[in-house]
Parts: C-alpha cells; sequence; structure tokens
C-alpha cells in the first residue's frame, strides 16, 4: 500500500514537473520507465522518445535510449535494440549503466546469432555475432556489478550451447546458488548442470543435486517437463523404479500434448516400467500412446512394439499380442531377437489352440537364433509339441538338441531335463529317464522342477518294488519263467539302487528338518501354538510372541530386532492377520541369516590355509574330516595337519580321517609344539603341490590365557612362512551350547580374528535357533553346518533352505 501510495504520489510530482517543462528529460526518462515497470511500453516508447527529443539533460536521454532499446529487445527486435546499445558505448563512455547496456547487447547479438541461418555448423561457431555476445557479457561480468551474476549466467549459457561445455560449466557453477539471478535464470542455471553432470559427466549424484534444486526454482512448463524427465533417467539407471515412474509421469504431465523425442524417450521408458512391475494395462496405454509420436529413431518403435506384445500377452489378449509381435519381428534387425519373438508367437498361437502355427513359428525361429539359449527354448517347445502328439522320435532329437545349450538359464535347463525325463519315459528307456531326473536334482535342485522330478523318481521307485515283490511271488510259485525273471530282478535293483542314491543327494534337506525337528518343537511350533489362541494382532500377542523368541536362543537383541519390524509391518497395515505372523517371521529369520551365508573360495590360493579352532569336543576334528573328502572329491589334492598334539589318540582319530578322505596327514608325535607343526606343514605344502591345507589343534577354552597365546603364536607362523595365510580361520562351535556359543566366538574373535564359523550338531538339539543370533549378534558368516557324523552330514550353509527346514511342519 505504502509503496503504491509512494509511487502515484511521485508519479504526480513527474507529470506537474513536464507540465511547467515539457523538455525536462530526466521527469521524462522517469516517466518512461515508471510505464515501463507497468509493463505499458507504448507509453513508455512515448515518453522514452520525448525525453531523447528534449535532450535537456544527457544522462536521461542516454537512460531513455536504453530503454527503448530494452523495449525492442522485448519485441525481437534485435538488430533495432542493437544499434541504440551500441550508439549508447559509443557516446556516453560516463553512463552509469554501463553494464546493464553491455549485457544487453549481449543478449542483442546472442538472439541475432541463434535466429540467424548458418550454412553449416562451423559457421555457426565461428560467427562474428558470438564472439560479440561473449565479448559484451564478458565486459558486463568484469565491471563488477548487481548484473555480474546474470552476466555470468548468459555467458555460461551462451558457451554452452556453442560446443563450449566445460568452460560454460564453470560460469554456471559459479551462479548455481546465486541469489542475485531471478528464479528463472537460476533454475535454468541448475537444469543446465544438472543436464551436464548427468549426461556428459555420467554423475548421477551431482545431475541429481543441480536439477532438484532447479526444481525448487518454479520451472516453467517446458523446463520443468524436461529436468523431471532427466530425473526419471537417473532413478531409471539406478534402478530405483518407483521413483523414475513419479518423475517421468510429472515429466509427462508438463510435457501436455506436444509430440517429441523426448516425450516419446519418456513414454517408452515408463512403458518398460509399468511392465516390469506387471501394470500391464498402463504399460500398453503408454506404449500405444507412444506410437503416436513420428519418429526417426530406430530402436524405440521395436521397443514398443515388444512392450506391447508382451503386455498383451500378459492380460491373454493373444490377438493383439500376435499382431504385435509380428509387427516387433518385422521391425527388429538383431536375430535372436526375432527368434525370442518366434518363441513368443508360438506359445501365443499354442495357447489360441493353434498347434500348427505354432510348430512353424518355433520352426522358423530355429533359423534365426544364434544364441545358445534362444535355440535350446525352441527346440524345447517343439520337443514338448511332438512329445505331447506322441512322435517320441522327433521329439527326442529336439529334446537333445535343447539340453545341449540350456546351462545359462537354471529354470530353464531343469525345464528342459523334465521333457527330456518325459521322453525317455515314453519311449521306455527308464534308465535314461532316472538319469534326467537325477541331473534335476542334483544341479538344479532350487527350481520348479524339482518337486516334480522327485515325485518322477519315487514313482519309479514304487513301481520297481512292485515289480520285484511280483518276481518273489513268482519265484515262490516256481514259475517255469524263473530264470528271465531272476534276471529282471537284477536289473530292478540295480535301477532301484540308483534312484535311492539319487534321492540321497537331496535327502540332506529331509535330515536337516528331521535333525532341525527339536528347534522347530521350541521355535516355530511354540509361536503356531500362540497364533492359534489370537485373533488379533495386538500388543498382547507381539508381546507373548517376543517372549517366545527370546525363550527360543536366538537371543535377546535379536528377539527386539526381530519384534520391531513386524511391529513396522502392523504399523503400516501389511500385518493384520495372526496367520501372516509365521510367514512374516520367516521372512525376518531369512533376511538376517541371508547376509550370513559364505562360500570358501579355495580357488583363491595355492595352498589355500584353512586353520579350525574351537573349544573342546565341538567337532573340529570330524569337521575337517568331511571337508577333506568334500575338497577330495572336486579333484584337490589336500594336506591335512595334525595340530592338536595334546589330547590322547587325537593323531590317530585325524589320521582315519584322513584314510577315508584319501589324503595325507602330516604329523609330529604327541606333546610336540603345535606351532612346530605348522611350521613343517606349510613347508610341506609349498613344495608338495598341495591345493588344500585343513589344520585342526586342540580343543581349547576361549577363557585359558596360555592357550590362546599358543593359538596367536600357530597364526604368527603360519603367516610368516605363507604370507596371507591362513586363508580362513574358521571356528566350530557346537550348537548344542546355545547363547554361550556367542561369547565364547566373540572371545575367539577378538583373540585370533575368526574369518568364518562352522555349526555342529544342529541335529537333535532344541537350541539351533541359536544359528539367528549368532548372525545377527556377531556379524560373523558361517560357511558350513553339521548334521551328523558322517560325510554327507556337513553342508555349505544356504539360509533359504535352513530356513526352509526350520518353518516347514
Ligand atoms: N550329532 C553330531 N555329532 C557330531 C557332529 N559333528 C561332530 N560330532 C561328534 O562330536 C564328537 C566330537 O567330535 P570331534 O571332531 O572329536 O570334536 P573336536 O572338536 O575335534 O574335539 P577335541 O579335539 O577333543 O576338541 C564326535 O563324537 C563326533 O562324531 C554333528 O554335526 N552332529
Ligand atoms: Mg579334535
Amino acid at each position: 500500500m505504502f509503496t503504491r501510495f509512494k509511487a502515484t504520489r511521485e508519479q504526480k510530482k513527474l507529470l506537474k514537473a513536464i507540465k511547467k517543462n515539457p523538455d525536462d528529460s530526466s521527469a521524462l526518462a522517469q516517466l518512461g520507465w515508471n510505464a515501463y515497470a507497468e509493463h505499458d511500453e507504448d507509453e513508455a516508447s512515448r515518453y522514452f522518445t520525448r525525453a531523447i527529443e528534449a535532450r535537456s539533460e544527457a544522462f536521461a536521454a542516454t537512460d531513455a535510449l536504453y530503454g527503448l532499446a530494452l523495449i525492442d529487445l522485448e519485441h525481437k527486435r534485435y538488430a533495432e535494440a542493437r544499434e541504440m546499445l551500441r550508439q549508447i558505448i559509443k557516446d556516453s563512455p560516463d553512463f552509469q549503466r554501463r553494464a546493464e547496456v553491455h549485457l544487453a547487447l549481449g543478449q542483442a547479438n546472442e538472439w541475432l546469432w541463434r535466429t540467424s541461418s548458418w550454412k553449416n555448423e562451423k559457421e555457426k561457431a565461428e560467427s562474428d555475432l558470438l564472439q560479440r555476445a561473449r565479448d559484451h557479457y564478458q565486459q558486463a561480468l568484469e565491471r563488477k556489478t548487481e548484473q555480474r551474476d546474470s552476466a555470468n549466467f548468459f555467458l555460461g549459457k551462451l558457451l554452452y550451447d556453442s560446443q563450449q561445455q566445460e568452460e560454460a560449466i564453470s560460469y554456471l557453477q559459479q551462479v548455481s546458488n546465486s541469489t542475485m539471478l531471478d528464479q528463472v535464470e537460476a533454475c535454468e542455471a541448475n537444469a543446465l548442470l544438472g543436464r551436464y553432470f548427468w549426461t556428459v559427466k555420467q554423475d548421477a549424484a551431482k545431475g541429481r543435486e543441480f536439477l532438484e534444486m532447479a526444481l525448487k526454482k518454479n520451472p516453467k512448463q517446458n523446463l520443468l517437463a524436461d529436468i523431471q524427465r532427466q530425473l526419471g533417467d537417473i532413478a531409471y539407471a539406478q534402478t530405483d523404479d518407483d521413483l523414475a515412474t513419479q518423475c517421468y509421469e510429472q515429466a509427462l504431465t508438463a510435457y501436455k500434448d506436444v509430440q517429441t523425442e523426448e516425450v516419446l524417450e519418456t513414454l517408452v521408458n515408463l512403458s518398460e516400467l509399468k511392465y516390469r512391475h506387471h501394470w500391464l494395462k498402463a504399460a500398453i496405454d503408454y506404449a500405444e500412446r507412444g506410437l503416436q509420436i513420428p519418429t526417426e529413431s530406430k530402436t524405440i518403435p521395436p521397443r514398443l512394439l515388444k512392450i506391447l506384445a508382451q503386455s498383451y500377452a500378459g492380460i491373454k489378449d493373444y490377438v493383439n499380442a500376435a499382431a504385435y509381435e509380428q509387427q516387433y519381428f518385422q521391425s527388429t534387425k538383431d536375430p535372436d531377437e526375432k527368434a525370442a519373438s518366434l518363441l513368443r508367437l508360438g506359445v501365443n498361437y499354442e495357447l489360441q489352440e493353434q498347434v500348427k502355427d505354432a510348430v512353424d513359428a518355433y520352426r522358423k525361429g530355429l533359423k534365426f537364433a544364434k544364441r545358445n539359449l534362444e535355440a535350446s527354448k525352441l527346440n524345447a517347445a517343439l520337443g514338448r509339441l511332438y512329445l505331447h502328439d506322441g512322435r517320441f522320435n522327433q521329439a527326442i532329437n529336439h529334446i537333445k538338441e535343447a539340453v545341449e545349450k540350456a546351462e545359462e538359464d537354471k529354470a530353464h535347463a531343469a525345464a528342459v531335463y523334465r521333457l527330456l525325463g518325459e521322453c525317455h519315459t515314453a519311449r521306455k528307456e527308464t534308465e535314461k529317464a532316472i538319469e534326467a531326473y537325477g541331473k534335476i536334482l542334483v544341479d538344479f535342485p532350487e527350481t520348479g522342477e524339482e518337486p516334480v522330478a522327485r515325485e518322477a523318481l519315487k514313482d519309479f521307485r514304487k513301481q520297481f518294488k512292485k515289480e520285484l515283490q511280483e518276481i518273489e511271488r513268482a519265484q515262490k510259485q516256481e514259475d517255469a519263467d524263473l530264470q528271465v525273471k531272476a534276471g529282471d530282478a537284477e536289473e530292478v535293483e540295480r535301477l532301484l539302487e540308483l534312484i535311492d542314491e539319487i534321492l540321497d543327494e537331496k535327502g540332506f534337506f529331509e535330515r536337516l528338518k528331521e535333525g532341525l525337528a527339536k528347534t522347530h518343537l521350541s521355535f516355530v511350533a511354540r509361536i503356531e501354538e500362540l497364533l492359534a489362541k489370537s485373533t488379533d494382532v495386538d500388543d498382547e500377542l507381539i508381546e507373548n510372541l517376543e517372549e517366545a523368541l527370546i525363550l527360543s536362543d536366538i537371543g535377546v537383541a535379536t528377539s527386539q530386532c526381530i519384534i520391531e519390524h513386524l511391529q513396522e509391518s502392523v504399523e503400516r497395515k501389511e500385518l493384520q492377520d495372526p496367520r501372516q505372523i509365521k510367514f512374516y517371521l520367516k521372512r525376518e529369520v531369512q533376511a538376517i541369516l541371508q547376509g550370513s551365508e559364505k562360500r570358501l573360495d579355495i580357488e583363491r590360493e595355492k595352498p589355500f590355509v584353512i586353520l579350525v579352532i574351537g573349544v573342546n569336543g565341538t567337532g573340529k576334528t570330524t569337521t575337517i574330516g568331511k571337508m577333506a573328502s568334500k575338497f577330495k572329491a572336486m579333484g584337490k589334492n589336500v594336506l591335512l595337519v595334525a595340530g592338536d598334539t595334546f589330547r590322547a589318540a587325537a593323531i590317530e582319530q585325524l589320521e582315519i580321517w584322513g584314510e577315508r578322505a584319501g589324503c595325507e596327514v602330516l604329523k609330529h608325535t604327541s606333546g610336540a609344539d603345535p606351532s612346530a607343526v605348522m611350521f613343517d606343514a606349510i613347508q610341506a605344502a609349498k613344495s608338495r603341490n598341495v591345493d588344500v591345507v585343513i589344520a585342526d589343534t586342540a580343543g581349547r577354552l576361549h577363557t585359558k590365557k596360555n592357550l590362546m597365546e599358543e593359538l596367536k603364536k600357530m597364526v604368527r607362523v603360519i603367516a610368516r612362512e605363507l604370507p596371507g595365510a591362513p586363508h580362513e580361520t574358521l571356528m566350530v562351535v557346537d550348537a548344542t551350547t546355545g547363547q554361550n556359543a556367542i561369547s565364547q566366538a566373540q572371545l575367539f574373535h577378538e583373540g585370533v580374528g575368526l574369518s568364518g564359523l562352522i555349526l555342529t550338531k544342529l541335529d537333535g538339539t532344541a537350541k539351533g535357533g541359536i544359528i539367528v543370533g549368532i548372525a545377527n549378534d556377531l556379524n560373523l558368516p558361517v560357511t558350513y553346518i553339521g548334521i551328523g557324523e558322517k560325510v554327507e552330514d556337513l553342508r555349505e550353509f544356504h539360509a533359504k533352505e535352513f530356513v526352509d527346514a526350520l518353518f516347514e511342519d
């Protein structure tokens, strides 16, 4: 209110002044500027022109001329503006607003440069106009006035657009935080910086930082769209799909109805994101919008067509899917993509029960497929169709081809082996069928085919057992065919043995489950009981749950950690039904254990030295024996070291294991210094081409200081003789110890530094939950778990397998 009042009062004063003296240039110029500020440019022009004509005061006339030039600039009359501005520079060296004049001249030249037509890029880059624009900005900059930052910005932007990006960036960076720039300039400066760091430097963090800064300055529609699109690109590249989707959708809204390549790129990325997250209708919507936009691009249309084909197939609209698939097939040049497309098309036809078309598509696909996997998938599809059609000879040929090239995709390979099993079964090639199913159990155990293969093998077993019974019966009845049947019996028994062998390989899971039965009872079953009594997930249930967890050996801290996560899920309303708790609990436990898996990389060094330590009787020597057998089976030359010179018969015990595994044992006499044994062992390993050295040690209590010192000395000797060794220092922990195990491991870790744990005797204990506490509290990985005394009872620790065995009823 106040300023307005002042303005009108000043206005009145000025009008009075020119009434008195119509040639008062100063008042006329000021009136011009006032009108200019009110965006009344006609009026401003009139006052400015009168001020120039009056010429009563030189400064005012110059000022008015500058005003006129600015109006011309705004109306894109660059040449006229430039003339006037040049005149000011020439005639009025003392004009106070000289920096502004240079800035305006810079802009006039810049816009003349931008709007002229150039023969080629070179001519454009070497143009005088460009040079002049730069010079004037530079002059404005050097004057260190309020316009300094604007000059900096204009110069930066001009350099950026004239292919001098590095130089441009240094100017723009100086003003990215400036308060002297107006909102629009500040926004553009940061947007340019963001684009530069992201697209030129591939620096996502810096790019995002500047783009977000630009976003805060309220960018105009088009710039907003660009900024959001680039933020989307960054998120997309970093696979932050949610953020990418959000940014792209905002960009699209800001782009409105324009149809540029940028919009098209946004659409194709968005449709891929939607497809990836199974929002198929949205994927289709964006992709079809993308297809409407004319483009020069060779890559985008095929991408759109592929998404459309796959999305329509996903929503079971096979007609549209097939139509787009055919277009995709035509548009892509890559032979393997063509093959993959025909594979999808074939599946599509099968779903529409057009089997003949499907066969044609698969056959045609085989002509294109160069990559193994595509060829294998096409062969498998053909094999499957022929198999179902009863044409076993054709089927087996395709399936065999498929098997050869299937390995790189486990799920697919498993499916192919199942087909092979089915095909051999159909051809009555029983042993080959068993082998095919066996392959799935041994090599692809974590695929969906595993239970199928297991069932198939069990069916064979049942069938053979029945056959055996029949043979027996026939023998008792002294059947005439006795001789023949006896021969059959041998064959059937052999196959039965084969099946048992295969099924037993995976029997570890069953044994693990059996072994964990008590832990299951004390942990899972107790919780199930609790849940059965509850109807709501309320505070009482959570409290009881916490109590149950704490009682189950997983430790207080870990229990609280799990409970906190559960509570978060309750708050987010994901977890509302007590029946869900078991699932959530399982997920939590698995998440904790997942981080604790560790595979020994014995190929890493040669010789690879493993030192095994722990409290008395935890299973060190037994575990070493089992590990030796494993490494031996992998074809490694293993040396066992009898480092336990203390306990009676310890050396003999290791020798028995060594014999069983078929590897050498290096020993001294009982009572010798274990460090001396280690010294000899390392020398021997180096000279005898040993791959893996496993050193046994005497059991010791973590509280016995002198025994800890002895252990440290062994480590020192090993490290001195072979720098970097021991490569693994593994502590064997007896699971039946329960919570004590954690403090034991802690003290050993402080003493010699552990690289991992082996948890033994998980069979039969109720305290198996300790493994969760160990994983959560100690930050030490678990390499192996032991569930019994035999060689096959030691296995690498798989979090998923463990949790499945623990939670399964
Ligand atoms: N049930 C079961 N018993 C095991 C397991 N691992 C080892 N054992 C048994 O635990 C007992 C002790 O095993 P050792 O290998 O001698 O233990 P150690 O740590 O070498 O013992 P010291 O050398 O005396 O410290 C033996 O009877 C093993 O058979 C396992 O995973 N489950
Ligand atoms: Mg021992």
